[in-house]
């Protein structure tokens, strides 16, 4: 191709300081490096997480930045030593990368491989540069994913191979919001037949947790946000009732109890809030309820549980990402849905070309939006 080896200037949506929209801009893209990868993105969707870098919840995060890590799209050219895709290959930057080496990847017991960008709190590749720059400034990255560019380099160990006839506008889901609910509810959790389930906070991550206790044949799974509309998604996803904690005088904990008889069976917390946090693991049954975290509350928030509500036998746990080894998962998953054993289109309500990128906050913020996709 005649881009490869040349720098690429295309548009990004750059954040130049916290608290600021980002701005559309053209942007120069360098070659991918050792182990990198340069890929045109073709869609991504918007997760909360980003409407946090744009409004500077993260203190380690450097800005001008690019932000954006749902995406999908093909591999434009690759950096010395790749040799798991070509130029062509259908791929999802993943948010999280697989080193396969580190001794997290060696043990099945977690997904949280040692080489991740968390390491690297400057938000810049592996190496400790940028490949972005714009208007003569070097702009850092983002979970090493950046898919608010429509080029942009990632390392070949935070990249899943897809199938070539995946619909990059559909599959970008794949990045985040599916898998992170998804996984939540079957890896993590492990729910069972007949078992029931609170899930608090009916966003993305919330819907996909129900699709996930659905699919293990949970006979009771109760939806709780304070947003009604978010209701008849849920329900047609497989929610057997929503409630609004806003409706009730005593606390929502009370509520699922008296519901339920002593709580649910899993209780799972897609909200990001510590109080939220703590009433999802209170409306867990007493001496054997599982209470998941999914939603990551603001940094330096704090969580305060009395310690015989554990010993007691009820569960605390959390996962990142649906507990999901990405690489390994990631291809298998867009297989299932391309033979529709798995429907993640549901998710998708707003479909915007790239230059509205801040009408898709807007829809987020507003409670408006499910997943907005954003064409390049
Ligand atoms: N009580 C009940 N519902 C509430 C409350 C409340 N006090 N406050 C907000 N809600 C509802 C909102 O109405 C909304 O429907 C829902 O909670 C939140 O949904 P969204 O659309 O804002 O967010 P999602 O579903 O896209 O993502 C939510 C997470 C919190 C899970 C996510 O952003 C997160 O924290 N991720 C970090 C953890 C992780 O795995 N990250 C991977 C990369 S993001
Ligand atoms: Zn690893
Ligand atoms: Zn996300």
């Amino acid at each position: 191709m005649a881009t490869v080896g040349k720098v690429i200037k295309c548009k990004a949506a750059i954040i130049w300081e916290a608290g600021k929209a980002p701005s559309i801009e053209e942007v120069e893209v360098a070659p991918p490096r050792s182990h990198e990868v340069r890929v045109k993105i073709v869609a991504t969707g918007i997760c909360r997480t980003d409407d946090h870098v744009v409004k500077g919840f993260f203190p380690d995060i450097n800005y001008p930045v690019i932000a954006g890590h749902e995406g999908a799209g093909i591999v434009e050219s690759v950096g010395p030593g790749v040799t798991y895709v070509k130029p062509g290959d259908k791929i999802i930057p993943l948010s999280f990368p697989q080193c396969g080496e580190c001794t997290c990847c060696l043990s099945p017991k977690t997904n949280f491989c040692l080489k991740t960008h968390m390491k690297h709190p400057q938000n810049l590749m592996p190496d400790k540069t940028s490949r972005f720059t714009c208007r003569g400034k070097q702009i850092y990255h983002f979970l090493w994913t950046s898919t608010f560019s429509e080029y942009t380099v990632i390392p070949d160990i935070s990249i899943a191979k897809i199938d070539k006839n995946a619909p990059l506008d559909k599959v970008c889901l794949f990045g985040c919001g599916f898998p992170t609910g998804y996984g939540a509810a079957i890896n993590t959790a492990k729910v069972e037949p007949g078992s029931s389930c609170a899930i608090f906070g009916l966003g993305g991550v919330g819907l996909s947790i129900i699709m996930g206790c659905k699919t293990a044949g949970a006979s009771r799974i109760i939806g709780v946000d304070i947003n009604k509309d978010k209701f008849t998604k849920a329900r047609e996803l497989g929610a057997t009732e929503c409630i609004s904690p806003e409706d009730f005088k005593k606390p929502i904990n009370e509520v699922l109890a008296e519901m339920t008889g002593l709580g649910v069976d899993y209780a799972f917390e897609a909200i990001g809030h510590t109080d939220t946090e703590a009433a999802a693991f209170l409306s867990c049954h007493l001496g054997h309820g599982v209470c998941v975290l999914v939603g990551d509350p603001p940094a330096g928030a704090k969580l305060s549980i009395i310690p015989f509500q554990l010993m007691s036998g009820r569960k605390l746990i959390g996962c990142f990402l649906g507990g999901w080894k990405l690489r390994d998962a990631i291809p298998k998953l867009v297989s299932d849905y391309m033979e529709k054993k798995i429907n993640i289109d549901v998710l998708i309500t707003h479909v915007l070309p790239f230059e509205k990128i801040d009408e898709g906050f807007q829809l987020l913020c507003s409670g408006k939006s499910i997943r907005s996709v954003l064409l390049y």
